[in-house]
């Protein structure tokens, strides 16, 4: 049977884990994975054919809280470890997850060279702006004067810009969503697992128990208009440099091609120089 005639509609419940997630009550995690759930339904991407890797830290719990391949791995390193898995077997939906501190503060190194290799990975960031998991440190998002474990009397450093530094990446897919706009979160993974290339979420996600900016949030969120062109980087540099207010929805689209497939090309260039022996490679060497 067609791969195509076997796929049945699927229910977000279908994607729940054994595992309940043990986050605190009311912390952004929970409906960034209510929203993934939604998402992974109405893609109808089978589990067996899902991998969602993560770093360290609350947010990257969650492969452990989907019913798919899961890899919790080290911190800050979601992003290389997907781009093997990816590569290995293009055939599989790759997702990777972590926190704001995960993905940029030790893992930031990892953030352009995904975005410029253009693997075709969606990438979720749940931007609480602290680090929640060791209770509560400023992050590379910590507002300047926020009030945290390692800034007592307010953090002196700025902080960074998520949105403008995927721009300058060049990713090929960049999003804002907020956890508190369910539907849109939905609606903003969809588009990222749908495009076919390097894909970034950011998404707005409160730590309720050490930076509860939900009504922070709540109070400057806007929807981009929908005249905004996404092929427009300039445009999406503009709206990234807004900072009184948070624009929500697709940034920029680039549509080129992806890792995988420069990789295949190449693949195919060393075939049609035939065969080359082991001594013949060794010889570049001597
Ligand atoms: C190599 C290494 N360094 C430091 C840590 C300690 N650590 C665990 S989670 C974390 C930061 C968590 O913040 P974030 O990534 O923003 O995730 P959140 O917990 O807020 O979801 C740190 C520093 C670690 N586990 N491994
Ligand atoms: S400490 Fe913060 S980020 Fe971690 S589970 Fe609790 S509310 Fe969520």
């Amino acid at each position: 049977m067609a791969e195509a005639e076997m796929v049945t509609r699927r229910s977000p419940l279908e994607y729940k884990s054994d595992l309940k997630p043990v986050w605190c009550a009311g912390c952004g995690a929970y409906g960034a994975l209510a929203s993934l759930y939604r998402a992974l339904a109405n893609i109808e991407v089978r589990p067996e054919n899902l991998v969602i890797v993560s770093g360290i830290g609350c947010t990257s719990r969650l492969p452990g809280f989907v019913k798919a391949y899961g890899f919790h791995t080290v911190h800050g390193r979601s992003l290389p470890i997907a781009t093997g898995v990816k590569v290995a077997n293009p055939a599989l939906t790759v997702l990777a997850v972590g926190g704001d501190g995960d993905g940029l503060a030790i893992g930031g190194g990892h953030f352009p060279h995904a975005a410029r290799r253009n693997v075709d990975i969606t990438y979720v960031m749940l931007d609480n702006s602290v680090y929640g998991q060791t209770k509560g440190q400023s992050s590379p998002t910590s507002l300047p004067d926020a009030e945290t474990k390692t800034t007592p009397y307010g953090a002196v450093e700025s902080a960074l810009n998520p949105m403008a530094m995927a721009l300058a990446y060049d990713v090929s897919f960049i999003a804002q969503g907020y956890v508190g706009n369910a539907q849109q979160l939905t609606d903003i993974i969809q588009q990222a697992m749908r495009h076919k290339g390097f894909s970034f979420v950011h998404a707005l996600s409160p730590c309720v128990t050490f930076n509860d900016s939900y009504q922070y949030l709540q109070s400057r969120v806007f929807d981009i208009p929908q005249d905004h062109d996404v092929h427009d980087k300039i445009k999406a540099f503009q709206l990234a440099l807004i900072t009184d207010r948070l624009p929500l929805g697709v940034f920029y689209v680039d549509n080129r091609p992806t890792f995988e497939e420069e990789l295949e090309a190449v693949r195919q260039k060393a075939l049609s120089r035939g065969k080359a022996s082991i001594d013949s490679l060794l010889d570049h060497f001597a």
